[in-house]
């Protein structure tokens, strides 16, 4: 009786809308712990403080109030609300401490519904709202997949062009020194995996977004283990024993693909039924063409997992459900805001080519600016007889400034741009969060307009 009730209440719960898992991810920094912060910090507060006009349910009046529940799935960390909060009701404020794995946070959101057989069962309607937060880069190993290991190394090697051979240099040279065909040397290997894991972080903090593989920067909890410990390797002429370096290289590479890479896409991407993925357009600009180029190479990269066309290999391995994918230029109060079309603009073409080209079954995708928790405020300073936009804000070192932070550039930028402009966008300490109030944001509301708007009518 007891198995037939919760089947019946399942079916009810599904029919009826009222579960939904939004998955957000972006690069590391991309401003995806301060998107879930501030999510939950917004929906907690509906019922006293509702500060969401551009989401229908809250304008409407129709949201009672939401409440933190405990998640489902056991197997995934809680996301660190709490401590986040600390960290922004500080004083100073400061923003929270970045964490580097999958974490997950579910809410029950209590509205009154507008419509059908929601509204005909109760007056009160709730919606679970599970929000699962996990690294972007986790989606550059997809092509793994794909790819056995030889395929995969000569890959490797193939991109080892200007500044990723300079790189690449001391993991270059230690392999001049390493037999593919001795007998299997664990502390050699993984000597070597850590300087090729060395070389992968400076990529990344030179603002190179493309690195393989992904978990390598991120390992979340399998920091250490075997499986994270190779690195590309070419094919020996001869022909390698199963006691060799190479051929246990290979076996956790192949590990690796079906542990971590296949388990990621079927224990978690397979689940999302929506997804935001957000990104910071104004690092590249801060660094340059060659890191713009290569944001634009990773996000298309991070897109075919979102590819459904026949020929995918995330439909291949299972079948998955996003309907919904919201790109947002994340951190937008770093510029004022008549600069803020531009930077929606900037992300389109970054995100729209890869789009065109693919077959996006039934996937409604849009793009915004947003910032989730606002650092700045914006204004006009009056220069001469003219009034110029400007943004005020306290920076890290804690000394308050006006400043303009320049154009955003309408288009993809070529090279000459960085040298004819340059920009500067400074990071400031985040608005101190009041208990009693909710963060302040930008276009936050429209976000959540997108993803879940539909599944509060
Ligand atoms: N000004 C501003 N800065 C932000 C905002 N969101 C994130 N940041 C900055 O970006 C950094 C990284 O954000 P975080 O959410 O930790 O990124 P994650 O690695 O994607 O989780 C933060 O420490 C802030 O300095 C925002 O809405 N406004
Ligand atoms: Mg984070």
């Amino acid at each position: 009786m007891k198995k037939i009730t919760q089947e019946v209440s399942d079916f009810i719960s599904r029919g009826t809308d009222s579960h939904v898992r939004v998955a957000v991810t972006g690069l590391s920094r991309a401003g995806k712990t301060a998107f879930i912060t501030s999510l939950v910090n917004q929906l907690l507060h509906t019922s006293t403080h509702s500060n969401l006009p551009l989401l229908s349910s809250a304008r409407e009046g129709r949201i009672i109030g939401a409440k933190r529940i405990p998640q489902n799935n056991m197997m995934i960390p809680r996301f660190s609300y709490d401590e986040a909060m600390n960290s922004l009701q500080s004083d100073p404020p400061e923003w929270p401490v970045p964490t580097r794995d999958v974490s997950e946070i579910r809410l029950a959101i209590k509205y009154q519904p507008t419509k059908g057989a929601k509204k005909l069962f109760s007056k009160n309607s709730t919606l679970h709202l599970d929000i699962v937060d996990y690294p972007g880069e986790w989606l550059l190993d997809l092509p793994l997949l794909d790819m056995d290991f030889d395929t995969w190394s000569q890959n490797q090697f193939d991109t080892l062009k200007g500044n990723r051979k300079e790189f690449a240099g001391d993991w270059l040279s230690v392999l001049d020194s390493f037999d593919a065909l001795a007998d299997i040397n664990e502390k050699q290997l993984a000597d070597i995996s850590d300087i090729y894991t060395q070389y992968l972080y400076t990529c990344k903090k030179e603002g190179l977004h493309w690195v393989q593989p992904g978990r390598f920067v991120l390992p979340g909890e399998l920091a250490g283990a075997p499986v994270l410990q190779f690195f590309p390797c070419i094919e020996p002429s001869e022909k390698p024993s199963k006691e060799s370096n190479y051929s246990m290289l290979k076996s956790r590479y192949e590990e690796y693909q079906q542990k971590v890479v296949k388990a990621f896409y079927k224990n978690h991407f397979a689940t999302f039924d929506r997804q935001i993925v957000l990104v910071d357009c104004l690092q590249p600009l801060n660094a340059g063409y060659d890191s713009f180029i290569d944001m634009r190479n990773a996000l298309e990269q991070l897109l075919t997992s979102f590819k459904y066309g026949r020929s995918n290999l995330v439909k291949r391995l299972f079948s998955p459900k996003i309907d919904k994918i919201l790109f947002a230029a994340s951190k937008a109060d770093h510029v004022t805001p008549e600069q803020h079309p531009n930077l929606v603009s900037l992300l389109q073409q970054m995100v729209h080519p890869a789009w065109q080209h693919a077959a996006f079954e039934h996937i409604d995708m849009s793009c915004i600016s947003i910032a989730s928790i606002q650092a700045t405020t914006s204004g006009f300073i009056s220069r001469g007889d003219e009034n110029v936009p400007a943004l005020q804000g306290v920076n890290l070192e804690g000394v308050s400034q006006t400043l303009y932070p320049g154009e955003v550039p309408r288009r993809l930028p070529n090279k000459q741009y960085w040298h004819d402009n340059h920009f500067e966008f400074t990071s400031f300490r985040p608005l101190r969060a009041e208990s009693d109030q909710p963060c302040q944001h930008v276009r936050l509301d429209k976000a959540l307009e997108f993803l879940i708007g539909d599944k509060l009518k």
